[in-house]
């Protein structure tokens, strides 16, 4: 059958009121109007979700207010315990959620796979955390004193996703949220609400069956007004939210006005710097996957080639060579490279974004353009294009989420890409490839990459959990998933004790009564 399964995975997933691919049946998660969610893939509807009102926002947040006074008190541990039962009904239900996640946002079954997997590992990873979620001891200067630091819960965390990873950035935020001893409100983008509330009945189950308070993970629905409700919320003192820049400087001020913390994951602007000695057979794979992955809409997708002159011809024939094996269709038909965008609005902005960079004087390499006919009747597929373009274009300037990748030359030495390369207002995530050593190094070094990420013989995307994921200037600064990343979802407190009879004080101060 044509149907890849989607049917039995909605069921899978609890999806109930949903008959196939093609329902109209709703899900009730609030009392406003009914989102209806389509997918780019047959541009057939999957289902309806209902939005939340001012006034169901009240009770989610009412509930997990409550939530949280309990759930702090739960041993950090005891916490990790139910993100591994978490994980392993994530581990359980890997297939038809990933099938969910390629049917409705259109990114390829590995990928959706791929998705889920994330999410797997950074429950794995927040396990480990809830038994390390360690202060330190600091010497004090006072004799008989002894100062510490110790890390309590924060309180409701509110997330902000967006529809290129729909279940992922929930999971890396939530699993360390919940072992830090926060609850949270999650509101996923309404181009992919299936995917939340998917999410949302398998950590209910796990919560009922350990008879846990249901507003420990909450979701709202619906567009940016009801994500309002939580920004201007000062009962969250947390606000992770993921986007475009645009969201982001609004949220990040909205948030920044009444003193609340804001994690923020905006956008990219990736580049690649391929020196003389990179070698091909690492640079195809990553620069091609990096640019149209995700058909372009990961915010790591790479969106710029910095290429050495001396062999620029060389690289650009390999690249566009690769361009001609991709398969584009279906994304659930394992046989395809890439789907579709995820709707018409972003298929409008890519044609745009083709037209600005020829108008500027960019030199098409890879003709764009939208696939029509059988297979495509979306109108959501489109063709990766290839531009040769230089640095200062306006459109280059920009971060459109679609699969347009921009050649450019560099000459002399590795300093000449990199200052191409940070030439851009976003700083994510970056890459050289070289087999040079001090190349490598200066890359890498305060002189070198300006992003949260810079990688060395790989591309840009695809970064592993058990690092900080994040980038500086416009992208945000904010750092979700590995390393030391949970701190953000706890408050810090420095605690000084004094077990002697006397009462010194620091800096030596003398106040004698
Ligand atoms: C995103 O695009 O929002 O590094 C996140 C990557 C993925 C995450 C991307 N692990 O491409």
């Amino acid at each position: 059958s044509t149907d890849f399964g989607i049917k039995e995975a909605l069921q899978q997933l609890g999806l109930k009121d949903i008959n196939e691919g093609t329902s109209t049946g709703s899900i009730n998660f609030g009392s406003g109007d009914l989102i209806a969610s389509y997918s780019p893939t047959d541009g057939k509807l999957i289902g309806k979700v209902s939005t939340t009102t001012k006034e169901d926002y009240e009770k989610v947040i009412t509930t997990a207010t409550e939530a949280f006074k309990s759930f702090r008190a739960m041993p950090a541990p005891q916490r990790g315990e139910i993100v591994r039962q978490f994980g392993n009904k994530l581990r359980e239900l890997k297939e038809p959620l990933g099938k969910l996640v390629s049917y409705e946002m259109g990114k390829s079954l590995q990928e959706g796979y791929g998705e889920v997997q994330e999410m797997i590992d950074i429950c794995d990873f927040a396990v480990g955390l809830s038994r390390q979620l360690n202060g330190q001891t600091i010497p004090s200067e006072r004799p008989g004193h002894v100062m510490r630091e110790q890390w309590h819960s924060l309180g409701v965390v509110g997330i902000i996703s967006a529809f290129n990873f729909p279940v992922a950035v929930w999971a890396w935020n939530t699993a360390l949220a919940w072992v830090c001893g926060d609850v949270c409100i999650w509101k996923g983008s309404e181009k992919a609400p299936l995917c939340s509330v998917a999410c949302q009945n398998i950590i209910a189950e796990v919560l009922k069956d350990n008879n846990l308070p249901e507003g420990i993970s909450c979701i709202i629905n619906g567009d940016y007004k009801v994500g309002e409700f939580m920004t201007t919320d000062h009962r969250i003192p947390l606000i992770s939210a993921t986007g475009s820049t645009r969201m982001g400087r609004i949220i990040g001020a909205t948030v920044a006005e009444r003193f609340g913390k804001s994690l923020l994951e905006l956008g990219g602007n990736n580049a690649i710097i391929i020196t003389p000695t990179a070698d091909l057979k690492v640079v195809v794979p990553g620069a091609v996957f990096g640019a149209v992955g995700t058909c372009g809409q990961r915010c790591t997708s790479t969106r710029r080639l910095i290429i050495h002159e001396s062999v620029y011809d060389k690289v650009r024939d390999a690249i566009v060579g690769a361009y001609g094996q991709l398969t584009i269709g279906n994304p659930l038909d394992e046989k395809n490279h890439i789907g579709p965008l995820i709707d018409k609005d972003s298929v409008n902005t890519y044609l745009a974004a083709i037209e600005k960079a020829k108008a500027e004087g960019g030199n098409v390499l890879v003709e764009g353009g939208v696939l029509e006919g059988e297979g495509y009747e979306s109108g959501c597929y489109v063709k990766p294009a290839i531009i040769e373009a230089e640095n200062s274009f306006e459109i280059v300037q920009h971060e459109t989420f679609a699969p347009i990748l921009y050649l450019m030359k560099y000459s002399g030495e590795v300093e000449n890409a990199i200052a191409v390369q940070n030439g851009v207002a976003q700083g994510l995530s970056s890459a050289i490839m070289t087999n040079e050593m001090k190349e490598a190094e200066k890359f890498l070094s305060f002189a070198g990459s300006d992003c949260g990420i810079a990688n060395v013989n790989i591309g840009t995307s695809g970064a592993e959990i058990g690092g900080a994921f994040g980038g500086e200037k416009e992208t945000g600064g904010g750092r979700e998933s590995g390393s030391d990343a949970w701190k953000v979802y706890m408050r810090r407190q420095t605690n000084t004790v004094n077990y002697s009879d006397e009462l010194p004080l620091a800096q030596g101060i003398k106040f004698d009564l």
